[in-house]
Formats: structure tokens, sequence, C-alpha cells
């Protein structure tokens, strides 16, 4: 049975209880930042006193209003977050005073440019690569520009100590939850990969902080505890399974409940519900600009050329968690992932010598059946 924040039952009940959340704090006066990927520098938002909140749609619900203005042929992510915002169907949307976007893949960048006219979107604009000098002039500039929209916004200034705080404090977060991922290096995991997806998904809806942190520490406690008490020197049968590749949050229950209802345990996730962002902290030792430019420059997302980082992580992961299989999930359009999986493919097969299975899907259920089929294909081969 999974526990997620506050005994919620599920994911959908979370989600409708931060609304209420949400809409207390702009009663309160507090200012709310909709954000949409793992690169945006949270801290500074933070430090504006502002709260950030995902916009990330994980639904097909709001697709037929977003293919109203969107072409059909657009990943799912991008079309659902845009349609929650354009039908209005989202209160998170709607009690955001600003929008932070980057220029990540070519279909976000532009979508935000249909979202300023709804909402106010400022957009950092990425480099396309991890260099030392070029691109971290480049960013480290991105940076202060968001700095200094978000001041002028909300009409306060972030000062270095503020931000510094704020990083500490993001920090200490970080490593609470890097904890709690890492829980699927214990041989057999006693949390699945569904569970963790799911509480990882739902934090996004809690906004007291410190709450947050406990429920993790705690129920990560518990899982120890349940491990070495239960579960260690039993090793279990069921293939490890490794998830890479886009964010699955709109995935959840057609792809990651059908790999575990299979008869595998998803131990790690190297994606954005994962590890990526989390694995390195903040430098807290230099300047505080300077410290969020490294940071979130070598985050390991595809679209990042060349993106040598992402196959460093792989590397590692899969020795640490042990892992038996990997599975990669790229939702359908997504060009950089789909081009990158050719290089990943013959990393996981041929260097790390491990079985590996493409899955290209959106959010609707066409293709459950096929998906059924071709994961239970795939566990047998193991
Ligand atoms: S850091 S993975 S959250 S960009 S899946 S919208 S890339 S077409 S979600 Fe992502 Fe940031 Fe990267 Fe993470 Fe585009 Fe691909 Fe869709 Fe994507």
């Amino acid at each position: 049975m999974i526990k997620l924040p506050e005994n919620f039952e599920s994911y959908e009940e979370a989600r409708r209880e931060g609304f209420l959340k949400v809409k207390a704090l702009k009663e309160q006066g507090t200012n709310v930042v909709g954000v949409f990927c793992t690169y945006t520098p949270i801290e500074l938002i933070y430090a504006a006193g502002a709260v950030p909140v995902g916009l990330c749609g994980t639904s097909d619900e709001p697709i037929a209003d977003a293919e109203m203005h969107l072409p059909k042929n657009l990943c799912p992510l991008i079309k659902s977050s845009y349609g929650f915002a354009v039908s209005e169907k989202c209160p998170y949307f709607y009690f955001s005073d600003m929008i932070v976007g980057e220029t990540t893949c070519d279909g976000k960048k532009k979508m935000y440019e249909l979202l300023n006219e709804i909402r106010p979107t400022h957009v950092m604009h990425l480099p396309q690569g991890q260099d030392k000098d070029h691109a971290f002039r480049y960013w480290r500039d991105e940076m202060v520009r968001l700095k200094e929209t978000l001041e002028e916004k909300f009409n306060i200034e972030i000062t270095n100590e503020k931000l510094k705080q704020s990083i500490k404090e993001r920090n200490h977060e970080r490593k609470v939850l890097l904890d709690f991922y890492e829980l699927g290096k214990l041989n057999p995991s006693p949390i699945t990969g569904y569970e963790i997806n799911t509480v990882m998904e739902t934090l996004g809806f809690q906004f007291d902080r410190k709450s947050q942190c406990s429920f993790i520490e705690d129920r990560t406690k518990e899982l120890k505890e349940k491990y070495e008490k239960e579960l260690k020197g039993k090793k279990s049968s069921r293939p490890r399974i490794l998830i890479t590749g886009c964010p699955t949050g709109g995935v959840r229950d057609k792809v990651l409940k059908t790999i575990e209802d299979s008869g595998a345990d998803i131990v790690a996730f190297e994606n954005c519900c994962g590890v990526r962002e989390k694995a390195q902290l903040v430098d807290e030792t230099i300047d505080p600009i300077d410290a969020l430019t490294e940071k979130y420059l070598n985050i390991s997302c595809s679209i990042m050329t060349p993106n040598p980082r992402r196959f460093i992580a792989l590397d590692e992961m899969i020795d640490e968690y042990e892992i038996d299989g990997v599975i990669e999930v790229v939702l359908q359009a997504c060009h950089t992932f789909n081009v990158e999986s050719y290089n990943v493919k013959k990393f996981v097969t041929e260097k790390k010598e491990k079985p590996y299975l493409y899955i290209e899907t959106d959010y609707s259920k066409l293709d459950v059946g096929q998906i059924n089929t071709r994961i239970n294909a795939f566990l047998e081969m193991i």
C-alpha cells in the first residue's frame, strides 16, 4: 500500500486539496510563480518571497483544448500544460502571478509565446551546451535577468543573504529527497517505484515545506526499518528496473504500474521525476548566482548537446541500484529524447550489457494493451 503526504488516498485527492491551499496562500497575499521545468532555479523564487508551483500537465483531459491552438503532433506534456492554461481548468495556473519557462525544447519555448498572452511569462534563455566558459556566462546572465524580473514584479530586493539562505534550505530538501530515492538501492527495495513517483508528484501540491520534509524523512526512516526487520538478506527474484527518458507523471498508471504489476520492481528513476536534478547540490561556499548557474547548467537533460552527464549518471546508477533492465520512456514528438535514445540503447546494451526497452507513448489510453504486451515480453526476457 502506498503512503502519501497528509494521508491522501490518491494523487487526484492531493491535487484537489492543493487547490484550496494555493487559494489560501493568495488570500494571505503570497505571490505564486508557475514553473514547468527542472532547469528553473527555484531558490530565486523562494528568495523573492514567492512560492513556485509546478504547472506541467500530466493528464489528457485538456489536450483537445490545446489542439485548438497547437499542432496535434506535439509532445503531450506541452499540450496538456497549455490546455490547462487556456481552458482555465487549472487553479494553479489561475493563481500564478507570473510564469517562468526556459528555452529547452522547441515545443516548450514556442508554447511560452502563446502562454505569455494569457499570463506574464518570463523565458530564461538556456544555452544548448554546458561548457564552463561561454555557456556559463550566458546562463549566468539569465540568472541575473530572472532575479531582476522577480525583484521588479514583486517589488522586493533579493539580497545575497536571502539567496544564500534559500540555497541552504533547498539543499537540505534535496538531501532529504535523495535519501528517499536511494531506498531503491536496497535489495529488495522496501518501496515501489509507483509510490516514489506518486509521492514526488503530490509534494508539488503541498506548500508547507517543513511538513513536506518531515513526511519524507519519516517515511524513509520507516521503510529503512522495514528493510532491516523484514527484508534484509532476502533478495527478490523480481527484475530491478531503471526508468530513464522523459518525465513519467502523465504515464504513471499506463507504464509504471504496468511494469510493477507484471512482476518487476522499479528501483531507480534517471529522469526528471527522479534524481536528475537532485544529484548535485548548489555550492554554498561561492557567489550564490555563480553557484546557481553552475548547478542548473549541469542538469543532464537531452535538450543539451552534447549531453555526457546523462551517460555518467546511467553508468553509476545501473551499478549502484543493481539494475537488471532499463526502460526508456519517450513522450511522443519529444525529438531530443527520441534521438538520444539511440545512444542510450547502445550504452545500456553494449557497455553495461543490460536489456533495454524503448517505449514511445502519449497520455491517451489507446496503446495500453500494446504497452502491456511489450513490457511482459521484455520482463520474460530478463
Ligand atoms: S529538464 S526533461 S522538465 S525539459 S518531454 S516538454 S523535452 S518534448 S519535459 Fe523536461 Fe526540463 Fe528536460 Fe526535465 Fe519537451 Fe520532451 Fe516534451 Fe519535455
